[in-house]
């Protein structure tokens, strides 16, 4: 008798855990999204469980390198990814991607023409990625810090500021971060050199690698992601960084009452706009989920909600009658159309002028 209890035991053990992932996996949805850091209104992630019952997994990356190596060693276990334009375009020529299912995303009767077709360029007939937010790098700085060292806050609408080494040497004490970016920070020495930002020419991106040479010793940290708290807690006056990101930090400054105030320009020699768009790795596990989660971020209003919390511009036109006046009226935002004629984006490099890009930036970064 014992022992047929046991064995009885045994078998409901036996058949429960057999039967529990099973049952996990038939009523549990989920997706898996890998996204820039500081990019999505934390309130967006929770709506889109509460309305669809899909549970988010969230992990979040600063630099496109980290996210490619991820993506061509392939099952990154993402089912979401947001890939810059000009990584998406060489991404997508690897291969790496799915195509998306356009009956599945209804709401991509949002998009914006405009930007659709400046992201056809990146992917031909947009196949494969819708654009989630858009933005400038531009210079960030600490308003006081800048006109107690300048005079006047207009010092910062010249790359001038940066690039003179006399001039960021000003700042050294207060606190200066670069993005960890050669992509951004190479292809603004090279427009500030008078030359084209796509060089491929070795000589001439030699050149912007000599001018951040010289600056270099005014530099606080190469990094990504730290300057947005930094900046809008006084820890640092001045970052070459993003859009959005500056945006935030301004307002973290103002919600602190800290009395810090941050400024963001795009310099009059001109700016990089990038296009950061969401896409399906080709091995995803969960492509109803990943749809789902995309067609959820081209709702106006969800759109709208995420441009108004980050200060970055998105590519969904039905969003614009939602988003706040203060941000959709800021032309360091929403560009106008002169400020877009001085924009300039960046366009896949071929795999020698990157080697020789990354060689370069791990030198300046080392000083070796
Ligand atoms: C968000 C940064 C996204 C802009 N923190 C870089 N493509």
């Amino acid at each position: 008798m014992r022992r047929t209890v046991v064995a009885l035991i045994a078998i409901s053990v036996a058949l429960f855990a057999w039967h529990e992932p099973g049952w996990a996996q038939s009523t549990r949805r989920i997706v898996n999204v890998y996204n820039w850091s500081d990019y999505i209104d934390p309130k967006v992630i929770e709506n889109f469980t509460a309305d669809t019952g899909i549970e988010v997994r969230y992990d979040t990356f600063d630099s496109n390198d980290v996210l490619e190596t991820k993506l061509l060693a392939g099952k990154s276990g993402y089912d979401i990814v947001v890939p810059t334009g000009y990584f998406l375009e060489r991404q997508i020529k690897a291969g790496v991607f799915q195509k998306l299912d356009k009956a599945k995303l209804p709401h991509l009767i949002n998009a914006w023409p405009e930007v659709t077709k400046r992201l056809a360029i990146y992917d031909p007939g947009n196949q494969y990625a819708v654009n989630y937010m858009w933005g400038t790098t531009g210079i960030g700085f600490n308003v006081a810090k800048l006109k107690e060292r300048l005079g006047s806050p207009d010092a910062a609408s010249t790359w001038d500021l940066i690039f003179k080494p006399e001039n960021l040497e000003k700042f050294k004490d207060c606190g200066v971060d670069l993005l960890d970016s050669p992509d951004d920070i190479l292809a603004a020495a090279l427009k500030y050199l008078g030359l084209d930002p796509n060089s491929t020419n070795p000589k001439e991106i030699e050149r912007a690698a000599e001018l951040v040479t010289k600056i270099r010793p005014s530099v606080r940290k190469f990094h990504s992601s730290e300057y947005l708290n930094a900046l809008a807690t006084g820890e640092i006056c001045l970052v070459v960084g993003w859009s959005g990101d500056i945006k935030q930090a301004a307002r973290r400054a103002r919600e602190a009452k800290n009395g810090v105030e941050v400024g963001y320009v795009i310099p009059k020699e001109g700016a990089q706009m990038f296009f950061d768009n969401l896409a399906i790795p080709k091995d995803a596990q969960n492509i109803n989920e990943a749809h789902a989660f995309i067609d959820y971020m081209l709702r106006p209003e969800v759109a709208a909600r995420n441009s108004n919390f980050l200060g970055y511009a998105n590519g969904n036109l039905a969003s614009q009658k939602f988003i706040s006046d203060a941000v959709l009226n800021d032309k360091t935002v929403y560009p106008d159309a002169s400020t877009m004629q001085g924009l300039y984006v960046i366009r896949a490099h071929d795999q020698k002028t990157q080697r020789l890009m990354n060689r370069l930036w791990t030198r300046i970064k080392t000083g070796q």
